[in-house]
């Protein structure tokens, strides 16, 4: 009997890093986190802090200082008081639009800023946490909708139709960092020219990251549409992260593997692209979670409760000799006084059982 040996990780955005939500992880079963040090609601007008952020034409919220980088010393007291708890720091989701987005834009302050993530992901390989996800886009995770759209009457997120609507100066992957940009809007970029972009910061990123034993992980669109807010996007097909791979080869150039935005995609299929890439030993992690239909007019669902069959995904994982991390990523919001929480309780329970009975096959 082969075992799956795959483990279970929680996603906690960066104003939920607590104590208390580290215990919440271990009772359920989780042996990772995956922490997000940006905070996507800071001053924001559209979004409450007890759910994932989805924010209307003016994004999610400010980005951070542009002039504080994460350091060594935070990074690796973030990773203790995880390891008090009994988990490990797998990794850091997303870099602060503040640091780089004229690496997204193309923009003046781009060496400089190509440096800015250089540093980041030193100091992420000097802490011992080994994997970074990022998601190279312009618009960001943008233009969803919130509505009574899972089983029962859960409130989740879905999309609506895709918004064409111009992103405004100082704002970039959906969050504004410089709230004093002159009037206008950021001029609409092709999709030869975001590959290049990304050429430009692999080409920096992956020695510096190789050197520091840290993979980097791609997230593919959320949402996967050609273009949203008059803007290209990267990885909106599942072939497109094979395009990704191949545009530099590096042991540290791997995915942030999200079922449920390879699901939404209109071509391919989700079991393929897991048999695809995990047989390459590229998933850094997987973002585990399910989803009913299509872009432009998906919802997210329960895990057991989408058009993706989980556990012939599993199998697919474990046939593929994958050992790595699987994290909740997104649920919908279950009625109680703790919404988020009941609804990852439900999806954490949900994985430690189909973990425990692919174990058996
Ligand atoms: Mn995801």
């Amino acid at each position: 009997m082969l075992r799956a040996t795959m483990n279970i990780g929680l996603g906690l955005y960066r104003h939920m890093l607590t104590r208390e939500n580290y215990r919440f992880a271990r009772q359920a079963g989780c042996t990772h986190i995956v922490a997000h040090l940006v905070d996507y609601f800071h001053q924001s007008k559209d979004n409450t802090r007890q759910d994932q952020p989805t924010g209307g034409v003016q994004g999610w919220g400010r980005a951070g200082d542009p002039n504080h980088l994460w350091t060594v010393a935070e990074l690796s007291t973030l990773k203790q008081e995880m390891a008090d708890e009994g988990l490990q720091l797998l990794a850091i989701e997303n870099f602060d639009p503040a640091h780089w987005h004229d690496v997204l834009l193309d923009g003046p302050r781009k060496a400089e800023q190509l440096e800015n993530v250089k540093t980041i992901i030193r100091n992420v390989g000097a802490a011992g946490i080994p994997v970074f996800g990022y998601n190279f886009s312009i618009a960001g995770v943008a233009a969803r909708v919130r509505g009574h759209f899972a089983r029962g009457g859960a409130e989740a997120v879905g999309m609506a139709g895709v918004d064409d609507t111009p992103i405004p100066n100082g704002m970039a992957w959906n969050m504004v960092y410089d709230p004093a940009a002159p009037a206008g809007v950021v001029p609409s970029a092709t999709h030869e020219q975001l590959w290049s972009r990304l050429k430009d910061f692999l080409d920096a990123i992956l020695p510096v990251a190789e050197a520091a034993g840290v993979t980097m992980a791609a997230h593919p669109d959320d949402p996967p549409t050609p273009f949203l807010r008059q803007q290209p996007r990267l990885v909106y097909q599942p072939a497109l992260y094979q395009k990704l791979l191949d545009l530099r080869p590096s042991p540290s150039n791997g995915l942030e593997f999200c079922l449920g935005s390879l699901a939404e995609m209109t071509e391919g299929d989700v079991y393929e692209a897991t048999e695809q890439y995990s047989r390459q030993g590229k998933l850094a992690y997987v973002h585990f979670r399910n989803v009913r239909g299509k872009v432009p007019t998906y919802k997210e669902a329960f895990v057991d409760d989408g058009d993706i069959d989980m556990l012939r995904i599993l199998r697919i994982l474990k046939k593929n000799h994958y050992q790595g991390v699987l994290i909740p990523d997104h649920t919908p919001q279950m009625a109680c006084d703790a919404p988020w929480h009941a609804g990852m309780a439900y999806a954490l329970g949900y994985m430690r059982a189909a973990l425990q009975l692919i174990d058996q096959e």
